[in-house]
């Protein structure tokens, strides 16, 4: 960083708005986590564009002082990726639950990260509906019982990190509050990765989530990819590590292309100016479509 500009500090991230999650929600790790790295990343507030669905999770950007866009259930990534297009020099944030992103957002997830643009989406992957009063999430294990699953969950859950990995995308890590340094390194790490990075934080759900997931419990068992001598440059290797979500707690980075290919940005932004010299001014393209 250029030693002139002044030293951004968490607190400069912090609004002046007061988190109203349950006390002891894994969310309030994720959002102290995410003030640390914007000061590592050290670009200011006014730079950054959060934006989010809807939930407790999704509650996040309001939380920061960057300009925040608080969407619609399932409809983050789209919005985030619109702002990124129409002013590819912000930062662009995006997060939510497990719910927003892998339920009624699913569908647009393979199409954010096969398209590439550069930003990072954070899922609080907490295995259940917390807003809406812990109903049955996509990532929930099978047999898990909810106020939507009296008998015992029937589905078999989905592994976003496998989902992910497999749609191509160039950064895909997993981390927890339970481990706050390293959430906080990775976090800084996606947001500096030139292309889609996708974090899933494993955010305890204090009030609808199991004692197994919660964060004592994760910092009995987890495990870091470093210290299993992963290497985040090998496919397959990560491919392999991503199978276990769901029964061993991995954190660190799966997979970090070592060769990131141009975001979707840039090839637009080599194509318009390749195309400029000739192109057709708008309203000569509007004539072609009037019927004589
Ligand atoms: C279109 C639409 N469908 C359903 C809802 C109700 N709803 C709000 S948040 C939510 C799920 C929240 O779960 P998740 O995304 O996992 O986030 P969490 O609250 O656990 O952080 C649902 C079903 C809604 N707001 N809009
Ligand atoms: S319901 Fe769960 S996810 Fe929502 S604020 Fe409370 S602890 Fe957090």
């Amino acid at each position: 960083m250029d030693s002139a500009l002044p030293v951004l500090q968490p607190k400069d991230f912090k609004s002046d708005l007061k988190p109203i999650w349950c006390p002891g929600c894994g969310d309030y790790g994720v959002l102290q986590a995410v003030y640390r790295a914007l000061s590592a990343i050290g670009r200011p507030a006014h730079e950054i564009a959060f934006v989010s669905g809807i939930g407790c999770s999704s509650r996040i950007p309001g939380y920061t002082t960057a300009y925040g866009f608080n969407t619609v259930h399932g409809r983050a990534l789209p919005i985030a990726q619109g702002i990124k297009l129409a002013n590819p020099e912000l930062l662009v944030l995006c997060a939510g639950g497990d719910g927003d992103g892998f339920s009624i957002g699913g569908g647009h997830l393979p199409h954010a990260v096969r398209r590439n643009l550069d930003l990072t989406y954070i899922v609080m992957d907490n295995q259940v509906y917390g807003l809406t009063k812990g109903q049955l999430s996509p990532t929930a294990a099978l047999g898990r019982k909810t106020v939507t699953s009296s008998y015992g969950s029937l589905e078999r859950p989905i592994n976003p990190l496998l989902q992910v990995l497999s749609y191509g995308a160039g950064f895909v890590a997993q981390s927890t509050p339970a481990d706050m340094p390293g959430l906080s390194q990775i976090l800084e790490q996606a947001i500096a990765y030139p292309g889609f990075a996708f974090v899933n934080v494993q955010s305890p759900c204090v009030t609808y989530g199991e004692e197994h997931q919660q964060m004592k419990a994760q910092r009995a068992t987890m495990k870091t990819l470093a210290s299993l001598s992963h290497d985040p440059s090998d496919f397959l290797q990560a491919l392999g590590w991503a199978t276990h979500y769901g029964e061993q707690l991995h954190t660190g980075i799966f997979y970090r292309n070592p060769k990131p290919p141009p975001s979707y940005e840039q090839q637009l932004a080599e194509r318009r100016a390749k195309l400029a010299p000739g192109a057709l001014p708008r309203e000569r393209i509007l004539e072609m479509f009037q019927t004589r």
